[in-house]
């Protein structure tokens, strides 16, 4: 059985996502990371920070998104949302990946949180750099991994529409918002977006952002 540690209206909503899309059985289990205090001490130990995502998937714990995302994807071949190693889109695949957490996940709350830096001051670099190359990526091909919606969109999407709509520090880039009502209408998309609507109601709510 697959567990999946679930805070609405989070980060660990991509990973929902994600498991909608593999349509895998798997046990929510909903913890409060915004609860005053933060979420209970033991469960640190599942996730050290006590943070979401976690899963537990057959005795493996496993944590932090990227790497989520990507044991589900190859976890469920069947879904066909991993490129397979040795498949053309496998390199793009990882590194979209990686970049939304790595990159363009910490460049946006620099600048949320009016960060001042040089590029070279922290291993995400610039937001503009950032801002660029998501862009170009998405007017060269239609999804993260290149032709085909792969698990790497749930991850990119994700993050793209709660900076850009949520937050409003993503620039409204018309690539971005293309690229959104590409994967919009996706039912795995839409289940998640009305599930987690009615689970927010049962945890702390989200913070106003003012943009
Ligand atoms: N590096 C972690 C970060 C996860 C993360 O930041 N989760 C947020 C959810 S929006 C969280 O749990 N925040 C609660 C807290 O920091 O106390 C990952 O990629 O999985």
């Amino acid at each position: 059985m697959l567990k999946f540690y679930h805070c609405p209206w989070s980060r660990s909503s991509s990973i929902f996502w994600l498991l909608e899309e593999l349509g895998q059985p798997y046990e929510m289990e909903l913890i409060d990371v915004r609860m005053p205090g933060g979420p209970p001490e033991d469960y640190r130990a599942i996730q050290p920070s006590k943070k979401v995502p976690a899963i537990v998937h057959d005795g493996n714990i496993v944590t932090e998104r990227a790497a989520i995302a990507l044991y589900l994807g190859d976890a469920f071949p069947e879904a066909n949302l991993a490129p397979a190693i040795g498949d053309k889109d496998r390199a793009a695949y990882l590194a979209a990946m990686v970049y939304c957490d790595s990159v363009l996940d910490p460049a946006v709350a620099a600048r949320a949180h009016g960060l001042e830096y040089q590029s070279r001051d922290y291993s995400f670099g610039l937001f503009d750099d950032m801002v660029a190359y998501v862009e170009r990526m998405l007017s060269r091909q239609p999804f993260a991994a290149g032709g085909r919606f792969t698990a790497a969109d749930t991850q990119l999407a994700s993050a793209i529409g709660f900076t850009m709509g949520i937050m409003k520090v993503l620039p409204e880039k018309p690539a971005f918002v293309d690229y959104l009502a590409r994967i919009s209408d996706r039912p795995a998309y839409q289940r998640v977006q009305a599930r987690d609507a009615e689970l927010a109601k049962r945890v702390t709510p989200l913070p106003s952002f003012s943009g």
